[in-house]
């Protein structure tokens, strides 16, 4: 890493120093951040630059690619490419797994990103985002398989996200607290405005896309006529829905204001798992609300329980304030 680029990332060195993390975890960490400064750079020239359009190509989940989604992913693999202690990475875009080829030989550490999360955003001009995870995986000197990754997927040692909104936030845990940096534009450093993020207990705000209420599991379909009921429903309060089409931009508000997310298992075929893929979106944004406190299940199991068995396998999501999560997953348990 060169000193300018030291310089950019220091409040997060900082902060990741404060933690106790480990120099290889730091090392890690900080490419990733400096690829979110780039990408805030690249999503903003795109619309001049006429690039916020489909790729005229699919991903491995049959999606059509943005032109921004291979833009991002590509900076997101430019930055790890001499990340000595990355030796494999896991992206939305790509199908196979990413050997890292200036890895050490046992370098411990697998990244799993989304690089654009929400990108059919872009054209609308609302909130994107990049998810990211650090996986740690036990080496014995040959080269990483895709059975490693998955068996290290309970291994997290660190997860964050960098959304382009009005400003540009990093949200980082490496697993004791949550923290919040903004982009500083002019100087290109992030700096820190929150260092120990909680997620409100309770909440009246519902994140869920109701266009699939006909395919919804009972549970979820009860749980949501108790919000929709509002004060004069058992819950005796009046709740606000919120969906922004953009997962990471709707789990961001968790943090801010309470809410709870759902992305649930649909009965439609394809979508028996919901939408949303376990090792770079699920998996990452569990830890980080539990971290803060909340809750992050599937249904009645916890995400972080869940072995996966593919890289980029699906799985409901339900995350949020604590209390509230707890009522649905009750749901699930009688
Ligand atoms: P993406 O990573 O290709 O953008 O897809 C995931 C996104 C989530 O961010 C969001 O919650 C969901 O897709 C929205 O899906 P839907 O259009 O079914 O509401
Ligand atoms: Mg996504």
């Amino acid at each position: 890493m060169t000193k300018d680029k030291e310089n950019h990332t220091n409040d997060v060195a900082l902060w990741l120093n404060g933690q106790g993390v480990c120099s290889d975890l730091s090392a890690t960490l900080l490419p990733i951040v400096n690829a979110g400064i780039e990408i805030t750079d690249a999503v903003l020239a795109a619309s001049l630059e006429g690039k916020t359009g489909a790729a005229g190509s699919v991903n491995v989940q049959g999606e059509e690619q943005k032109e921004l989604d291979i833009i991002t992913n590509d900076i997101v693999l430019r930055h790890l490419e001499d990340c000595r202690q990355v030796c494999a990475s896991v992206s939305e875009e790509i199908d196979e797994l990413i050997p890292i080829t200036n890895a050490d030989k046992n370098a411990p550490y697998v990244v799993c990103f989304d690089p654009l999360d929400g990108s059919s955003n872009i054209e609308t001009n609302s909130i994107i985002g990049t998810i990211f995870s650090v996986l740690q995986l036990r080496r014995n000197n040959r080269p990483v398989t895709e059975a490693d990754i998955l068996g290290a997927a309970n291994n997290q040692v660190a997860a964050g996200y960098v959304l382009y909104g009005p400003t540009t936030s990093l949200i980082l845990t490496t697993g004791k607290s949550v923290a919040m940096f903004v982009l500083d534009c002019k100087t290109k450093h992030f700096v820190l405005v929150q260092s120990d993020m909680k997620i409100l207990p309770e909440t009246a705000e519902f994140s869920i896309n109701s266009a699939y209420t006909r395919f919804w599991e009972p549970e979820i379909f009860a749980y949501v006529d108790l919000c929709i009921k509002g004060k004069s429903g058992p819950r005796q309060k009046d709740y606000t829905m919120r969906w922004s089409g953009a997962m990471i931009a709707d789990v961001h508000r968790l943090f801010i204001r309470g809410g709870i997310f759902i992305y649930p298992s649909l009965n439609k075929p394809g979508s028996e798992n919901g939408k949303l893929r376990f090792l770079y979106e699920a998996n990452p944004t569990a830890m980080l609300v539990e971290v803060a406190g909340g809750l992050a299940h599937m249904r009645a199991d916890t995400i972080r329980a869940h072995q996966p068995t593919g890289l980029h396998q699906r799985v409901p999501v339900i995350l949020g304030s604590r209390n509230e999560v707890k009522i649905l997953i009750d749901l699930y348990r009688h």
